[in-house]
């Protein structure tokens, strides 16, 4: 039986000290000197990871971007609102999403932001293109003994990033598991951010809920709610419960600036005993090495239910989205495991 403690210091010193060295080996990973590019691993879908550890590939939620983008997946489109149904799905900020800025390409599937702005919706502000997709499939969720990750290869962006502590970017691109648009029948709507924002070489991670009112209110919620965040190279400033565990890496990753290079970013969703009682294990991890671990109960649905994987640019207004167009935000491979 594992105890609190002893789970604690494995997350801590086994899990981190070694597990950065063997699973980087075991990507072919070196980390890059800042303001160079990683090169690309070679495709191999059951390379062992922390994150995959014990468990099997699930091709049906997978893809390694080297033929055109299939019914796994749908690209979010601002003139098609019965995918969305009116969701922030298929606009954020004063980015309007368009078929057309998804590309698939040399095994790399590109989110682009392009310089052609126009007033879509008519409120007197630009808005520019932007690409985004959404799984059709799910990444399971964990159930007793039976874990499920997801990882996620990216080089992505960030525009007009404010300051280290205010983050106040304006675009970004992002990795992340939701599955649009909410409901009430599927309350409370749990979104994971993977990979949410940068600076430099920090990055964001986040956990959300949408609660969709009751009918015959529309299910689409104003407003969300922030459960708990983890920046890495920043004093975890969150709350939490007397006890659990979350250890937040705040510490900085070391890696160069994060969004020049392929990085994997992913996140472990399991069910383990702790102390005798079933606890749920969220570990999210930077190139083979766990950010951060939170624990939850075994019910939660951050833990158990399956979520959609989305790859987006995203919007924050106030401001434009900046110099340097296009901006783009390329994957080489989606994995999941069960
Ligand atoms: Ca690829
Ligand atoms: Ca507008
Ligand atoms: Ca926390």
């Amino acid at each position: 039986m594992i105890g609190r403690a002893g789970l604690r210091r494995a997350v801590l010193s086994v899990v981190v000290a070694s597990g950065a060295v063997a699973a980087n080996t075991a990507l072919g990973v070196s980390d890059p000197e800042p303001g160079q590019d990683t090169p690309q691993p070679a495709a191999a879908p059951q390379v062992p990871t922390l994150c995959n550890t014990g468990l099997k590939p699930v091709s049906r939620a997978s893809d390694e971007f080297d033929r055109r983008l299939g019914p796994k997946w749908r690209a979010y489109d601002y003139y098609d609102t019965s995918l969305t149904t009116g969701t922030p799905g298929r606009r954020s900020g004063e980015l309007f999403y368009r078929t057309d800025m998804v590309t698939v390409d040399d095994g790399t599937l590109s989110l682009w932001i392009v310089d052609e702005p126009e007033d879509v919706d008519g409120d007197g502000s630009l808005d520019y293109p932007a690409g985004g997709v959404e799984s059709t499939f799910d990444v399971p969720g964990a159930t007793p003994g039976r874990a499920s990750c997801v990882e996620v290869r990216t080089k992505g962006f960030a525009a007009n990033v404010a300051s280290h502590t205010a983050w106040d970017q304006n675009v970004f691109s992002a990795v992340w598991m939701a599955t649009r648009p909410p409901s009430y029948d599927t309350n409370p709507n749990p979104e994971l951010d993977i990979q949410e924002f940068f600076w430099a070489d920090e990055m964001h991670m986040a956990l959300h809920t949408w609660e969709s009112p009751p009918p015959p209110e529309p299910p689409i919620p104003t407003e969300h709610t922030a459960v708990d965040n983890c920046r890495t190279g920043r004093e975890d400033k969150t709350t939490d419960p007397e006890g659990a565990i979350d250890e937040c890496r705040t510490d900085p990753l070391g890696a160069g600036v994060l969004t020049e290079a392929m990085h994997t970013y992913g996140v472990r969703r399991e069910i383990v005993e702790i102390d005798g009682h079933p606890v749920g294990l969220l570990t999210f991890y930077f190139d083979g090495r766990p950010t951060w671990t939170k624990e939850l109960p075994a019910d939660s649905p951050f833990i158990t239910e399956g979520r959609h994987l989305v790859l987006s640019t995203q919007g924050n207004p106030p401001g434009g989205p900046g110099l340097g167009f296009p901006k783009v935000a390329e994957h080489d491979w989606v994995r999941t495991y069960h």
